[in-house]
């Protein structure tokens, strides 16, 4: 019994050194320590011996399967790192070899649109600002007047950033780019004039919807502002954007929280030439913007005295903006990084938007 053992110990063992790769290994795994396997059947042996019988054979035995199952586990670790070596061999690139194609990509009709949008607001003396996308409660709600329990907060279906170690200052994915308007009112004196244009988060998902998307905001903040400056702004914008000589706007009362009186505007659209237009052209009405006059709590929140200075704010899609402007129906392939799209619906980095040139490409 011990030569035998110690026979098929090393027979076993040197089939393990032999096997060249994983299936080999695997078979001789089954030979031996399977069901019916060499070394399973010997163990089965035990349960018929004397106790005495037992008592030599059984440390010899689980010796046995011990020194084969070691050896089956490092053999299978080798094989695997030798593997991965050869991969990894195979599949090496040489990063100083020079791009087989040209670059693939081109500007994304977001950025064309936020270049564009740039360089209309600048012509009208406005300045870009940028800011944090993760932010506390307080700048992208209190100070907008949404207290803790306003309704609107729950409308906004918020993304919500796990508590914080130190817990004071509740963190969230920003609903909209106010919270950068709040920021500038905190640090600049008026007059204000800047747009914030940016990612925004909402947790909605559809045709029309993603988690994530753009809007740029506008706001002005000076003494003796009104709503006809507002219109004025939005008609000059709207105008250039579009690249029509002339446009109807549509106020509708609304409301929101951080404005008031708070007007949604409505484009005045001609069907014919898929643009907007002005008089009898005008034949259906699309909502582009929100806005209104900046609430005197928001004004005072940001340690202005509204009695002093007023204000008028809008705020609108960029993804809408491009979608109408560039004919696109759509909105989830925006986000899909598909270069069959992007060569479709992109821009050359070459056409840089001007106002003397054409905002667009
Ligand atoms: C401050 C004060 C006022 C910004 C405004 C809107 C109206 C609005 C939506 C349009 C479509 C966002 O992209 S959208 O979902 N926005 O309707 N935004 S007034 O008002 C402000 C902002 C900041 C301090």
């Amino acid at each position: 019994m011990t030569t035998d053992t110690d026979s098929l110990q090393a027979d076993i063992l040197g089939q393990i050194a032999d096997a060249a790769a994983p299936e080999a290994l695997e078979t001789v795994r089954v030979a031996a320590m399977g069901k019916s396997g060499s070394v399973t059947a010997l163990l089965k042996t035990l349960g018929g011996m004397s106790p005495e019988d037992r008592q030599v054979q059984g440390p010899r035995l689980n010796g046995l399967r011990e020194a084969i199952t070691a050896a089956l586990a490092a053999r299978k670790t080798a094989l695997e790192s030798a593997a991965l070596d050869a991969r990894l061999a195979a599949e090496r690139q040489d990063m100083t070899l020079p791009v087989a194609l040209p670059p693939q990509g081109s500007i994304h009709p977001v950025s064309q649109v936020m270049d564009e949008l740039a360089e209309i607001f600048a012509d009208l003396g406005f300045t870009v600002v940028a800011g944090p996308e993760i932010e506390d409660d307080w700048h992208n709600f209190t100070a907008l007047n949404m207290p803790e329990s306003h309704p609107a907060r729950a409308m906004h279906d918020t993304f919500y950033v796990a508590e914080q170690p130190d817990g004071d200052r509740k963190l969230v994915l920003r609903t909209h780019t106010s919270n950068l308007q709040i920021r500038t009112m905190m640090t600049q004196e008026p007059p204000i004039r800047i747009i914030a244009p940016g990612r925004v988060y909402r947790s909605d998902s559809d045709a029309t919807h993603t988690p994530m998307f753009h809007q740029i905001e506008g706001m002005v903040i000076d003494k003796g502002t009104t709503l006809a400056n507002l219109r004025w702004t939005l008609e000059t914008f709207i105008k250039a954007f579009f690249e029509v000589d002339d446009v109807t706007l549509r106020f509708r009362p609304s409301y929101f929280p951080f404005t008031e009186p708070s007007v949604e505007v409505d484009v005045g659209y001609s069907s014919k030439t898929n643009k907007p237009a002005s008089g009898d052209a005008v034949d259906k009405w699309l909502e582009v913007l929100g806005s209104g006059m900046v609430h005197p709590r928001v004004i005072a929140a940001c340690g202005l005295d509204p009695t002093v200075y007023q204000g008028f704010a809008f705020g609108c899609g960029i993804d809408r903006l491009a979608m109408l402007k560039y004919g696109m129906n759509d909105l989830r392939p925006f986000f899909d990084a598909d270069l069959r799209w992007l060569k479709h619906h992109g821009f050359s980095a070459f056409d840089v938007p001007t106002l003397s040139g054409g905002v667009s490409a």
